[in-house]
C-alpha cells in the first residue's frame, strides 16, 4: 500500500469514529427542535417563573431533543403584540393575560368575573378543565399548552383605602373585566398592561393597583404603595400559546410530553403563585412595613353586591357569542366547590 493509501485509511477510520461517536449520543445538534418563547413581564414575576420551569421540564423530559429559548420582560413580544406575534410565527410560544384583550375571549373571560376563588391553585385547575372541557373556539388558531390564573384580586395604594368611599374617583390600574370591577365600586380605572405600571405608579397616573400581592415583591410596589387592602376579588386568567404550525411540526413523543404537562404545569403555578403572596406579604412587611387594611362586612356585602351586575353582562355577552353561558358559570362554580374543599 502506498503512503497516500494509508493516510487516506487512517482518515476514513476516524471518520468512521466519529460518525459512531455522533450517533450515540442522543441527539445531534442539526436535529434540535428549537422553540422561542415570548413573555411580557419582567424575568422575576410568576409568569417567567413558570416558564423556565416548563423550559426545565420539557428538555428534561425530551432527553434535550428540544430546547426552549426564554425571552422574559417583552425581548422579543409584549404584553399586547404577543397574542398576534404567535400567530404569525415571530414566536413559537407566548403568555398572554386573557384580560389585556377585550372581547377576544368571550368564553375564558368568564375566569375575570368575581366568582370568590381564593387561591390561584382553584382557580389554575377549574380554568384547566374549563378549557379542557370546551375547547373553546376562541383559542382555535393557537395550540393552548396550559392556562392558569393569578391569586385573588387586591387593592394596593398609595393613600390608605380603609372603606368603599375611599375609593371614589381614585385612579386605579387593572385591565379587562377587573377594571369594570372597579368601576362598579366608584373607582375610575386605567387599563394596562402589568408591564406598563410601574412608569405609571412613578409618574402618578395612577395612585395604585388592582391585582395579586405577588407584585408587592417582584415589581417593587411595596415601596410606593404601602397600603393594601383585601378584597380577595376576581383573579386574572393567562393562557400559554402556541403558534399552530410549530406545534403541527413537533414529533409525537413531543407533543406528548407537552399535552402531560398542561394540567400539571396549571397546578404547579397556582401552587408556586400562592406560596409566593405569602411571601411577597412578609417581604414587603418587614421591607416597608406596609399596612395591611380589612374593610368592613357591610363594604365587603357591598362589594359583592355591586359587583353582581358584571356576571350578567358577561352572561349576555357570552351568549351573543354563541356560548352556553349558564353552562360554563355552573361548570365554573362546580370546579370551584371542588378545588376549594380539596385545600
Ligand atoms: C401579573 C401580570 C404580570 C406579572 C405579574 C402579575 N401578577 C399578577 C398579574 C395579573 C395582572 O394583574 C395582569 O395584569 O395580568
Amino acid at each position: 500500500m502506498t503512503r497516500t493509501g494509508k493516510l487516506t485509511g487512517v482518515f476514513a477510520a476516524l471518520m468512521i469514529c466519529a460518525a459512531m461517536l455522533c450517533s450515540v449520543s442522543p441527539v445531534s445538534a442539526a436535529d434540535v427542535i428549537k422553540l422561542s418563547y415570548a413573555n411580557f413581564p419582567p424575568a422575576k414575576t410568576f409568569p417567567c417563573v413558570q416558564m423556565e420551569r416548563w423550559k426545565q421540564e420539557v428538555e428534561k423530559r425530551t432527553n434535550g431533543k428540544v430546547l426552549v429559548q426564554t425571552y422574559p420582560g417583552s425581548t422579543l413580544l409584549g404584553a399586547k403584540t404577543t397574542l398576534r406575534g404567535v400567530m404569525q410565527g415571530q414566536a413559537s410560544i407566548g403568555c398572554i393575560s386573557l384580560a389585556y384583550h377585550p372581547g377576544v375571549f368571550p368564553l375564558s373571560s368568564v375566569f375575570e368575573l368575581p366568582l370568590g376563588f381564593t387561591t390561584a391553585t382553584s382557580a389554575s385547575l377549574a380554568l384547566w378543565d374549563l378549557y379542557e372541557k370546551y375547547q373553546p373556539k376562541e383559542f382555535k388558531r393557537f395550540k393552548v399548552l396550559t392556562m392558569f390564573t393569578s391569586a385573588p384580586s387586591n387593592l394596593m395604594t398609595k393613600a390608605p383605602v380603609r372603606k368603599l368611599e375611599d375609593l371614589k374617583g381614585l385612579e386605579l390600574r387593572a385591565s379587562g373585566i377587573l377594571s369594570k370591577i372597579l368601576e362598579s365600586l366608584g373607582a375610575t380605572p386605567v387599563s394596562m398592561p402589568m408591564s406598563a405600571t410601574p412608569e405609571a405608579l412613578q409618574k402618578g397616573v395612577v395612585k395604585g393597583l388592582f391585582s395579586s400581592f405577588d407584585v408587592l415583591k417582584d415589581l417593587n410596589f411595596a415601596e410606593i404603595c404601602r397600603y393594601e387592602t383585601v378584597t380577595n376579588t376576581a383573579v386574572y386568567p393567562f393562557a400559554i400559546i402556541m403558534n399552530m404550525k410549530a406545534w403541527n411540526d413537533l414529533p409525537d413523543d413531543v407533543k406528548k410530553v407537552m399535552n402531560d404537562l398542561g394540567r400539571e404545569q396549571a397546578q404547579w403555578t397556582g401552587e408556586y403563585m400562592d406560596q409566593h403572596v405569602k411571601d411577597s406579604l412578609a417581604w414587603a412587611e418587614e421591607k416597608y412595613s406596609i399596612e395591611m387594611i380589612k374593610m368592613s362586612d357591610a363594604d365587603m356585602q357591598a362589594i359583592r353586591e355591586k359587583t353582581v351586575p358584571l356576571i350578567e353582562d358577561w352572561k349576555k355577552k357570552a351568549t351573543g357569542a354563541g356560548i352556553a353561558a349558564s353552562a360554563v358559570l355552573s361548570d365554573v362554580e362546580a370546579s370551584r366547590l371542588k378545588y376549594e374543599a380539596a385545600k
